[in-house]
């Protein structure tokens, strides 16, 4: 008698997809009213500086200001902001960034970034490197940085070399 089971699992099935439809993307990570989404990173030696690229989306009604990075892959984490000026690509700290209510921050490359700068170990290709971020209100969410050689969603392979003195 397989039709039981069968008609079972269907249902399961039906209820889990309608559960899981409005979820965010499997890559996403929650706190608070924050979203970090699509968190990466390039290969890079030990020893060099790292960098971090994801998008931070605010879906509460308050401002939220992120205060600090940490990862344990890393001697110190920046968030640096690269911009054109007269046809020369220079990179400015940020010490915090605050996401408007309903705002959002996009890190990618030629714009904002997080540097990981004095890796203790390589990035490779396929690694998941972890990486904290901290807010004012004292939240913290740890996402894992997906080491790629190209944005995970982008057609735009803008292949922005950086290098810190
Ligand atoms: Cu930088």
């Amino acid at each position: 008698m397989l039709r039981p089971p069968l008609l079972a699992l269907a249902a399961l099935a039906a209820v889990s997809a309608t559960a899981w439809a409005p979820a965010a993307w499997a890559g996403d990570y929650k706190v608070g009213s924050i979203t970090v989404q699509s968190p990466w990173s390039r290969p890079a030696q030990a020893g060099m500086n790292g960098v971090g690229f994801m998008t931070l989306v605010n879906t509460g009604a308050k401002p939220v200001t992120l205060t600090a990075i940490e990862s344990p892959l890393a001697a110190k984490v920046e968030l640096h902001q690269s911009s054109m000026a007269n046809g020369v690509m220079t990179m400015r700290r940020q010490d915090t960034t605050t996401l408007a209510a309903g705002g959002k921050l996009e890190l990618s490359p030629g714009g904002y970034h997080l540097m990981l700068l004095g890796l203790k170990q390589p990035l490779k290709v396929g690694q998941k490197a972890p990486l904290t971020l901290v807010f004012a209100d004292g939240q913290r969410v740890t996402v894992d940085l997906t080491v790629r050689l190209t944005p995970p969603n982008a057609a735009t392979g803008g292949m922005m070399d950086h290098q810190h003195p």
